[in-house]
Protein backbone atom coordinates (compact mmCIF):
# COMPACT_ATOMS: atom_id res chain seq x y z
CA UNK A 1 0.00 0.00 0.00
CA UNK A 2 0.84 3.85 -0.83
CA UNK A 3 -0.22 6.50 0.84
CA UNK A 4 -0.19 10.15 0.16
CA UNK A 5 -0.04 12.34 2.36
CA UNK A 6 0.81 15.89 4.56
CA UNK A 7 1.62 15.91 8.04
CA UNK A 8 -0.33 19.41 8.60
CA UNK A 9 -3.56 18.07 6.61
CA UNK A 10 -6.28 16.69 9.15
CA UNK A 11 -7.75 14.47 6.38
CA UNK A 12 -4.27 12.39 6.28
CA UNK A 13 -4.32 12.68 9.86
CA UNK A 14 -7.22 10.76 9.85
CA UNK A 15 -6.11 7.75 7.50
CA UNK A 16 -2.89 8.04 9.77
CA UNK A 17 -4.87 6.76 12.96
CA UNK A 18 -7.06 4.24 10.73
CA UNK A 19 -4.02 2.95 9.97
CA UNK A 20 -2.31 2.21 13.37
CA UNK A 21 -5.88 1.27 14.62
CA UNK A 22 -5.70 -1.68 12.30
CA UNK A 23 -2.05 -2.22 12.52
CA UNK A 24 -0.94 -1.18 9.04
CA UNK A 25 1.89 0.48 7.40
CA UNK A 26 2.00 1.52 4.34
CA UNK A 27 5.17 3.36 2.54
CA UNK A 28 4.41 6.80 2.77
CA UNK A 29 4.67 9.14 -0.11
CA UNK A 30 4.45 13.02 1.43
CA UNK A 31 3.15 15.58 -1.44
CA UNK A 32 4.22 19.03 0.44
CA UNK A 33 0.89 21.05 0.43
CA UNK A 34 2.28 24.39 -0.17
CA UNK A 35 6.14 24.28 -1.30
CA UNK A 36 6.45 25.57 -5.17
CA UNK A 37 2.63 26.07 -5.10
CA UNK A 38 1.47 22.85 -3.50
CA UNK A 39 2.99 19.34 -4.78
CA UNK A 40 -0.93 18.57 -5.41
CA UNK A 41 -1.40 20.26 -8.24
CA UNK A 42 1.75 19.06 -9.70
CA UNK A 43 0.95 16.80 -13.06
CA UNK A 44 2.43 13.87 -11.38
CA UNK A 45 0.31 13.91 -8.44
CA UNK A 46 -3.26 14.96 -10.41
CA UNK A 47 -3.04 11.76 -12.24
CA UNK A 48 -3.07 9.83 -8.70
CA UNK A 49 -6.00 12.14 -7.48
CA UNK A 50 -7.59 14.46 -10.15
CA UNK A 51 -8.97 16.62 -7.28
CA UNK A 52 -5.46 18.32 -6.16
CA UNK A 53 -6.15 17.40 -2.25
CA UNK A 54 -4.51 14.51 0.11
CA UNK A 55 -4.67 11.69 0.90
CA UNK A 56 -4.60 9.12 -1.22
CA UNK A 57 -4.37 5.60 -1.17
CA UNK A 58 -2.94 3.31 -3.77
CA UNK A 59 -3.69 -0.81 -3.10
CA UNK A 60 -2.91 -2.74 -5.31
CA UNK A 61 -4.87 -2.01 -8.92
CA UNK A 62 -6.77 0.23 -6.59
CA UNK A 63 -6.48 3.82 -6.08
CA UNK A 64 -8.31 5.69 -3.80
CA UNK A 65 -8.83 8.98 -2.59
CA UNK A 66 -11.60 10.49 0.31
CA UNK A 67 -10.44 10.08 3.76
CA UNK A 68 -13.50 8.71 4.26
CA UNK A 69 -13.58 5.95 1.83
CA UNK A 70 -10.35 5.34 2.33
CA UNK A 71 -11.06 4.44 6.24
CA UNK A 72 -13.66 2.43 5.18
CA UNK A 73 -12.13 0.69 3.06
CA UNK A 74 -9.63 -0.36 5.30
CA UNK A 75 -12.02 -1.11 7.67
CA UNK A 76 -13.58 -3.60 4.86
CA UNK A 77 -10.26 -5.27 3.87
CA UNK A 78 -9.11 -5.35 7.78
CA UNK A 79 -12.04 -6.53 9.79
CA UNK A 80 -10.48 -5.96 13.22
CA UNK A 81 -10.57 -3.58 15.14
CA UNK A 82 -13.86 -2.45 13.98
CA UNK A 83 -13.88 1.26 13.41
CA UNK A 84 -17.81 1.55 14.02
CA UNK A 85 -20.16 0.38 16.79
CA UNK A 86 -21.99 -3.01 16.65
CA UNK A 87 -25.29 -1.83 17.08
CA UNK A 88 -26.71 0.21 14.58
CA UNK A 89 -27.91 3.34 16.07
CA UNK A 90 -24.91 4.02 17.46
CA UNK A 91 -22.97 2.91 13.83
CA UNK A 92 -25.73 5.61 12.63
CA UNK A 93 -24.59 8.10 15.14
CA UNK A 94 -20.85 7.90 14.73
CA UNK A 95 -20.95 8.08 10.86
CA UNK A 96 -23.28 11.36 11.84
CA UNK A 97 -20.53 12.86 13.99
CA UNK A 98 -17.50 11.98 11.48
CA UNK A 99 -19.78 13.53 8.48
CA UNK A 100 -20.60 16.62 10.27
CA UNK A 101 -16.63 17.00 10.77
CA UNK A 102 -15.88 15.75 7.42
CA UNK A 103 -18.69 17.33 4.96
CA UNK A 104 -19.19 20.23 6.89
CA UNK A 105 -16.17 21.94 9.08
CA UNK A 106 -13.10 20.74 7.47
CA UNK A 107 -14.12 22.27 3.57
CA UNK A 108 -14.59 25.67 5.52
CA UNK A 109 -10.71 25.86 6.67
CA UNK A 110 -8.90 23.91 3.82
CA UNK A 111 -6.22 25.29 2.37
CA UNK A 112 -7.46 26.18 -0.96
CA UNK A 113 -10.61 28.34 0.70
CA UNK A 114 -8.32 30.27 3.02
CA UNK A 115 -5.76 30.98 0.16
CA UNK A 116 -8.74 32.13 -2.01
CA UNK A 117 -9.99 34.48 1.08
CA UNK A 118 -6.49 36.26 0.95
CA UNK A 119 -6.05 36.29 -2.72
CA UNK A 120 -9.21 37.25 -3.82
CA UNK A 121 -11.15 38.54 -0.89
CA UNK A 122 -8.70 41.00 0.56
CA UNK A 123 -8.25 39.30 4.01
CA UNK A 124 -5.35 39.40 6.06
CA UNK A 125 -3.92 36.65 9.02
CA UNK A 126 -6.60 38.01 11.33
CA UNK A 127 -9.95 38.01 8.78
CA UNK A 128 -8.48 34.31 8.17
CA UNK A 129 -8.04 33.15 11.64
CA UNK A 130 -11.85 35.14 12.39
CA UNK A 131 -13.30 32.93 9.70
CA UNK A 132 -11.58 29.83 10.96
CA UNK A 133 -12.98 30.93 14.27
CA UNK A 134 -16.38 31.01 13.51
CA UNK A 135 -16.91 28.16 11.55
CA UNK A 136 -15.03 25.70 13.34
CA UNK A 137 -16.69 27.23 16.27
CA UNK A 138 -20.12 26.55 15.96
CA UNK A 139 -19.52 23.22 14.05
CA UNK A 140 -17.27 22.09 16.64
CA UNK A 141 -20.29 24.24 19.20
CA UNK A 142 -23.04 21.38 17.54
CA UNK A 143 -20.37 18.17 17.68
CA UNK A 144 -20.24 19.11 21.66
CA UNK A 145 -23.99 19.26 21.65
CA UNK A 146 -24.46 15.82 19.59
CA UNK A 147 -22.61 14.39 22.10
CA UNK A 148 -24.66 15.74 25.05
CA UNK A 149 -27.41 13.80 23.88
CA UNK A 150 -25.43 10.58 24.42
CA UNK A 151 -27.40 8.98 27.99
CA UNK A 152 -23.85 7.05 28.52
CA UNK A 153 -20.70 8.24 29.00
CA UNK A 154 -17.31 6.20 28.42
CA UNK A 155 -14.32 7.28 27.77
CA UNK A 156 -14.80 7.82 23.85
CA UNK A 157 -17.76 9.42 21.71
CA UNK A 158 -20.24 6.29 21.05
CA UNK A 159 -18.77 3.08 22.89
CA UNK A 160 -15.98 2.10 24.74
CA UNK A 161 -13.31 1.90 21.92
CA UNK A 162 -12.41 4.85 19.87
CA UNK A 163 -13.11 4.64 15.96
CA UNK A 164 -14.56 6.87 13.19
CA UNK A 165 -16.13 9.58 15.39
CA UNK A 166 -12.51 10.25 16.90
CA UNK A 167 -10.79 9.56 14.02
CA UNK A 168 -12.36 12.81 12.56
CA UNK A 169 -12.92 14.82 15.93
CA UNK A 170 -9.04 14.40 16.70
CA UNK A 171 -7.68 15.69 13.47
CA UNK A 172 -10.26 18.55 13.88
CA UNK A 173 -9.40 19.53 17.39
CA UNK A 174 -5.64 19.83 16.06
CA UNK A 175 -6.70 21.85 13.24
CA UNK A 176 -9.19 24.26 15.64
CA UNK A 177 -5.95 24.53 17.84
CA UNK A 178 -3.59 25.84 15.00
CA UNK A 179 -6.49 28.52 14.29
CA UNK A 180 -6.58 29.72 18.03
CA UNK A 181 -10.24 28.35 17.90
CA UNK A 182 -11.47 28.86 21.81
CA UNK A 183 -12.66 25.20 22.80
CA UNK A 184 -12.89 25.97 26.75
CA UNK A 185 -16.92 25.37 26.23
CA UNK A 186 -16.36 22.33 24.82
CA UNK A 187 -15.49 19.85 27.73
CA UNK A 188 -17.24 16.34 26.88
CA UNK A 189 -14.81 16.76 23.48
CA UNK A 190 -11.45 17.73 25.41
CA UNK A 191 -12.15 14.54 27.19
CA UNK A 192 -12.24 12.65 24.40
CA UNK A 193 -9.30 13.92 22.40
CA UNK A 194 -7.39 13.04 25.97
CA UNK A 195 -8.58 9.71 26.13
CA UNK A 196 -7.73 9.42 22.79
CA UNK A 197 -3.92 11.19 23.15
CA UNK A 198 -3.14 8.40 25.76
CA UNK A 199 -3.29 5.77 22.99
CA UNK A 200 -0.34 5.24 20.79
CA UNK A 201 -2.70 4.82 17.70
CA UNK A 202 -3.73 8.70 17.73
CA UNK A 203 -0.34 9.74 19.54
CA UNK A 204 2.05 8.36 16.63
CA UNK A 205 -0.40 9.67 14.13
CA UNK A 206 0.08 13.27 15.30
CA UNK A 207 1.46 15.52 12.59
CA UNK A 208 4.55 16.21 14.68
CA UNK A 209 5.69 12.73 14.72
CA UNK A 210 5.73 12.47 10.92
CA UNK A 211 8.39 11.85 8.51
CA UNK A 212 7.64 15.50 6.77
CA UNK A 213 6.71 17.36 10.17
CA UNK A 214 8.05 20.74 10.27
CA UNK A 215 8.22 23.55 13.12
N1 LIG B 1 -12.90 15.49 1.67
C1 LIG B 1 -11.51 15.27 1.44
C2 LIG B 1 -10.76 16.51 1.84
C3 LIG B 1 -9.31 16.45 1.45
C4 LIG B 1 -8.64 17.79 1.69
O1 LIG B 1 -9.31 18.82 1.72
N2 LIG B 1 -7.31 17.77 1.85
C5 LIG B 1 -6.59 19.00 2.09
C6 LIG B 1 -5.65 18.84 3.26
S1 LIG B 1 -6.53 18.48 4.76
C7 LIG B 1 -5.78 19.36 0.87
O2 LIG B 1 -5.21 18.51 0.23
N3 LIG B 1 -5.71 20.66 0.55
C8 LIG B 1 -4.93 21.13 -0.56
C9 LIG B 1 -5.39 22.46 -1.04
O3 LIG B 1 -6.31 23.03 -0.45
O4 LIG B 1 -4.81 22.93 -2.02
C10 LIG B 1 -11.02 14.06 2.23
O5 LIG B 1 -11.63 13.75 3.26
O6 LIG B 1 -10.07 13.39 1.81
Amino acid sequence: MRFYGYFRSSAAYRCRIAFNLKGLNPEFVPVHLVRGGGEQKSETYRGVNPQMLVPALVDGDLTLTQSLAIIEWLDEMHPAPPLLPDDPSLRAKARAFAYAIACDIHPLQNLRVLNVLRAEFGQDQDGVERWCQRWLGEGLSACEALLARESSRGPFCFGQTPGLAEICLVPQLYSARRFKVPLEAMPRLLEIDAACAALPAFADAHPSRQPDAEA
